[in-house]
């Protein structure tokens, strides 16, 4: 009698999964949907400033930014101050010094094989110690060493500064295979993120990747939309398995690890469309959960927000608003997590809700 319980609850409880899966899958299906509004209904009429009125995308990739260019020489161009950094960084101090040192020992190389071979130079000399030499070979790695970490350590610190309190928090969630998204400081935005597959991949009415929405293998089905010039809070974690959300042009790449909040601060320079993937080994399809970045001006960001039925945190401070204030009370403890987040456990609930929630509204990994 009691298995019989048991099993009716676990039959209704699959029943009900299946369910939300379908429903995840509708809503990504069809382009232009608002996810995660039912709360606000007031602002479901708003259109998405980011979309063209026939839902196709507005923004295509840029000439120059944001991703892979065929015969680039060198990496991407950076778009964030701590991009701009270290870019810089390793241009002007790390290549020519590791220039310089492969070109002295090629030279010294090639002295010692000519000068001393044994046709020239039939008697070795015996010397087995310099004072001097080896006082230079020591203090001069140290010298170049310590020039190395004055900027080094000093980006580091840039990197891991922690957000002002007017950073717009973006949480990613990796799961094999797609990342889903979501805005704790704006409300309740949350959606999944899917690849765009090729025309002749897909069918009957299926959504398909156009030039517009970026290129073969990088484009996505929902863009991750973040304003420019205000600093962002990217915090990340994963379903199932360590995940990365990378993107070169901000150069930024942090490890999405189940059970954990990891945490960085960027801001992004330019407004523009920027594709990036995930870049920790996850499973057979690994390489086909990209991630796209449509950074904006901030009134349009926050056009978005509302369309998507979120709000901005300036709202709360408006004599008088359309939509509600959403509750994030949960979200101020994840986004407290301390200046050197990386590498700190969140409260256990914390964790536990991103994981379970990112489930709930994702479709299923085979839909991708
Ligand atoms: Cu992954």
């Amino acid at each position: 009698m009691r298995i019989t319980g048991i099993k009716t609850i676990m039959i209704a409880a699959g029943l009900m999964l299946a369910g939300l899966g379908n429903a995840a899958h509708a809503q990504d299906t069809a382009p232009g949907v608002q996810v995660g509004n039912e709360t606000v209904t007031a602002a479901a009429s708003l259109p998405d400033p980011t979309l063209n009125p026939d839902g196709s995308q507005k923004m295509g990739e840029s000439a120059d930014i944001g991703h892979p260019i065929d015969a680039r020489f060198g990496l991407q161009q950076q778009v964030t101050d701590t991009g701009i950094e270290a870019h810089n960084f390793h241009n002007y101090i790390l290549m020519p010094i590791i220039t310089a040192i492969t070109l002295f020992v090629l030279v010294l190389l090639l002295w010692v094989v000519f000068r001393y071979r044994a046709a020239r130079n039939p008697e070795p000399s015996k010397t087995s110690h310099n004072t001097f030499i080896e006082v230079v070979w020591t203090v001069v790695p140290v010298l170049i060493l310590v020039f190395i970490a004055v900027p080094s350590i000093r980006l580091l610190a840039h990197q891991y500064k922690p957000a002002p309190d007017n950073a717009i928090t973006l949480k990613a969630i990796g799961s094999q295979w797609y990342w889903s998204y979501e805005y704790p400081d704006n409300g309740d935005i949350q959606f999944t993120s899917n690849m765009l597959k090729e025309k002749n991949e897909v069918t009957g009415g299926q959504r398909f990747r156009t030039d517009q929405d970026g290129p073969r293998l990088l484009a996505v089905d929902n863009r991750v939309v973040l304003p420019v010039g205000r600093p962002i809070r990217l915090i990340t974690t994963a379903t199932d398995v360590i995940h990365s959300w990378a993107m070169p042009a901000f150069w930024m790449k942090l490890d999405a690890i189940p059970g954990r909040l990891n945490e960085k601060t960027f801001t992004i320079d330019k407004p523009g469309l920027y594709f990036g993937q995930c870049s920790e080994l996850c499973g057979a399809r690994h390489a086909f959960m990209p991630i796209v970045v449509e950074a904006v001006p901030e009134a349009e960001f926050a056009q978005w927000v509302r369309a998507k039925g979120g709000t901005m945190p300036e709202d709360k401070n408006a004599p008088s608003t359309a939509a509600p204030a959403q509750p994030a009370a949960d979200t101020v403890d994840a986004t407290a997590t301390p200046a050197g987040g990386m590498g700190v456990a969140a409260p256990a609930g914390n964790t536990v809700d991103a994981t379970t929630e990112a489930v709930g509204t994702t479709q299923p990994a085979t839909g991708n």
